[in-house]
């Protein structure tokens, strides 16, 4: 069968960048100093001259992303070189955000900004970031001089990006700096994040009020190891409240709903004019009566899941499905801010591709909202904890020699972007394996029932 899954005209197509993973030297951030710190990162790597956006590579970055028929790029503003020290402005790091924004624009690639991609200047950090509330202001400040500095070149800003897996990694796993292992700073965190996204939703809003704010939201798929245990089906289902739908929900209706209180926060309702959705894969709890702790830590894929190569992510499509029905429940545009897989070899991610874009394809069709999918990620960066052990870029990158190497499954998403949608002749070319379930031959009774007709 021969047939194209077609998206409505100017849906925007694109890829997800975030500072720190794409600049290098940005030696002022937790993260920084968390790199230099032994054992914290895979292989003791560091995030070092990243993809050098900083040094002006960005420009040849995004040509490659227009040249793929992108139409779009979400990047993000990092904090700590734009106010280096508390209230003191870095006026050429702005400078240098506009002539990024400005290089995104000639080239065709509207631009979404995110105002906060997990990382935090020094300062900051050594105040207790996150868990201090103080942090509202100080980032309400951030964001009033960033957007006032940036505006006629934005109008579309994510203010945080996965409040869940900031607040969770960094203050519960311990894996994100400063490392914690504690249930109350990951709740104050979380109530802190939700407090400084709604200060900076309506400042946005009072310097720029056509601007779209929203948050990125990592949705992570939840299933109970056992469907048949009620104390696995328990834990799935709270772990789907307190990571997929406390952050949302607080922006939604204004009231945070955590473990063991309700707190009212009234000036985050109504603070997303879009969801943004940022979907990976879906995993399954059990509960184990004699470790109840690890009811927080992280889950486990099945035996036989569609692993990448070194087991992070499972390719589960329908739980892409079950995400993008979650965020149609909030009755606002959706954006899939990212979505992505890592494969060195590219062995699996066209194949992750093309089931994934499928699956948009029948939101799209089923009505709902979507307007834009940003594939995470352009070209390879530094991802966090895990160093440049995990390879998601489109683009495959040496951190050495700065080369950069086409892998496939850009030629593949070049494909879909141009066509603006996902055809049989490209599934049979990049992902053969996957191509019948996507366009499933018509069985021989049927060809005979419509030649007969
Ligand atoms: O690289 C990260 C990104 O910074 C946030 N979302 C998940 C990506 C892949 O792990």
């Amino acid at each position: 069968m021969r047939a194209t899954y077609s998206f409505p005209p100017g849906f925007r197509w694109g890829t997800a960048t975030a500072s720190h993973q794409v600049e290098g030297g940005n030696t002022n951030n937790d993260w920084w100093a968390w790199e230099q710190q032994p054992s914290r990162i895979a292989l003791g790597q560091s995030s070092g001259l990243a993809c050098d956006w900083w040094g002006g590579r960005w420009k040849e970055d995004f040509d490659r992303a227009a040249s793929g028929a992108q139409n779009a790029h979400r990047l993000s503003l990092e904090w700590s070189r734009i106010e280096p020290t508390p209230a003191t402005w870095d006026e050429s790091a702005l400078g240098f955000y506009r002539e990024l924004l400005r290089g995104a624009r000639e080239r065709g690639l509207v631009p979404m900004v995110t105002l906060n991609h997990f990382t935090l200047p020094i300062w900051l950090a050594e105040r207790g970031g996150w868990t201090n509330e103080a942090i509202v202001g100080h980032f309400e400040r951030f964001v009033r001089k960033a957007v006032a500095g940036l505006q006629d070149l934005v109008d579309t800003w994510v203010t945080i990006n996965e409040p869940n897996l900031v607040a969770f990694l960094a203050h519960l796993t311990g894996v994100f700096p400063p490392g914690q292992h504690s249930l109350t700073a990951t709740f104050n965190a979380i109530r802190n994040i939700v407090l400084a996204h709604a200060a900076a939703y309506h400042a946005i809003h009072e310097i720029q009020p056509q601007a779209q704010v929203g948050l990125a939201h990592h949705y992570r798929g939840l299933r109970p190891a056992n469907p048949r245990s009620p104390l696995d089906r328990w834990i799935a289902h709270f772990r789907e409240q307190i990571f997929n739908d406390a952050v949302a929900i607080a922006a939604h209706v204004g009231s945070l709903r955590l473990p063991g209180a309700t707190q009212r926060v009234p000036k985050a309702a109504r603070t997303q004019d879009f969801i943004g959705l940022n979907y990976y894969s879906t995993e399954q709890f059990g509960f184990n009566l004699l470790h109840p702790a690890r009811a927080l830590a992280v889950g486990t894929y099945p035996p036989g899941s569609d692993l990448s190569p070194s087991g992070f992510i499972a390719n589960v499509p329908e739980g892409f499905w079950h995400a993008l029905r979650w965020a149609n429940g909030f009755g606002i545009p959706i954006i899939v801010t990212e979505n992505g897989i890592e494969d060195a070899d590219d062995s699996i991610r066209p194949r992750y591709l093309a089931t994934h874009i499928r699956v948009l394809w029948r939101a799209v069709n089923f009505n709902w909202p979507v307007l834009g999918y940003y594939h995470w990620s352009l070209v390879d960066n530094f991802e966090w904890e895990r160093g440049w052990t995990q390879r998601f870029g489109l683009w495959e990158l040496d951190a050495v020699t700065q080369e950069r190497r086409e892998r496939p499954s850009a030629r593949f998403y070049a494909e879909i972007c141009r066509a603006n949608g996902l055809s049989s002749d490209m599934v049979g070319h990049y992902a053969p394996e996957v191509l019948d379930d996507l366009f499933p031959p018509a069985g021989e009774a049927e060809l005979t029932r419509l030649v007969k007709r």
